[in-house]
């Protein structure tokens, strides 16, 4: 196992978009192991692939408050059922120590592969769906702070700049 490091917005590489997995393999469960344990340590709800610069459709996510319900979902694929949203006060372990109100999709459909390649399907509703809706922006290369302001966004980039200028 292994902790993996995090990529910080404004940090480009958080714009790639992510390769679909060809093939569900020990390489791919090794990866997966290895974001629950950078996930679980944060500690974090939900983390892509693209954030730890992997850049392939692979998400892990445990909203419970035990940790102990961990999720997979590879090349995942979401549908809106319903045109209502959801308003939820959105964080992200890529953008750390600041939350904005985004609104999304309330009504979903997942189509997943789980770590064994299994084809899945989920009609999630609450946090587990706006959690979903996150982590699949992030393999697209979309971050929640797309949906706030220019001006608000800006003003976190500027802050998140001069913290990593002061770890160097
Ligand atoms: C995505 O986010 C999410 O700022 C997962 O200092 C979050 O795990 C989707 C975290 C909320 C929907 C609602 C954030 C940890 C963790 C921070 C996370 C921080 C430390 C965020
Ligand atoms: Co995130």
């Amino acid at each position: 196992m292994a902790l993996l490091p995090i990529l910080e917005f404004p940090d480009p590489r958080l714009r790639t978009i992510a390769e679909p997995v060809d093939q569900v393999d020990d390489d791919i469960r090794t990866l997966i192991d290895d974001m629950f344990e950078t996930m679980y340590a944060a500690p974090g709800i939900g983390l892509a692939a693209t954030q730890v610069n992997v850049h392939k459709q692979v998400v892990v996510m445990d909203i419970s408050e035990e940790q102990d319900d961990p999720l997979v979902f590879i090349n995942p694929k979401v549908t809106v059922l319903a045109d209502d949203t959801l308003p939820y006060d959105e964080g992200c372990l890529s953008v750390p120590g600041f939350y904005e109100t985004v609104d999304r999709p309330a009504s979903i459909q997942v189509e997943a592969l789980d770590r064994h390649g299994e084809a899945f399907t989920l009609e999630p509703d609450g946090l587990l769906a706006v959690c979903i809706q996150h982590e699949l922006d992030h393999l697209n290369g979309k971050l929640f702070v797309d949906y706030i302001s220019t001006m608000k966004r800006n003003r976190i980039r500027k802050k998140l700049e001069k913290v990593h200028r002061q770890r160097a």
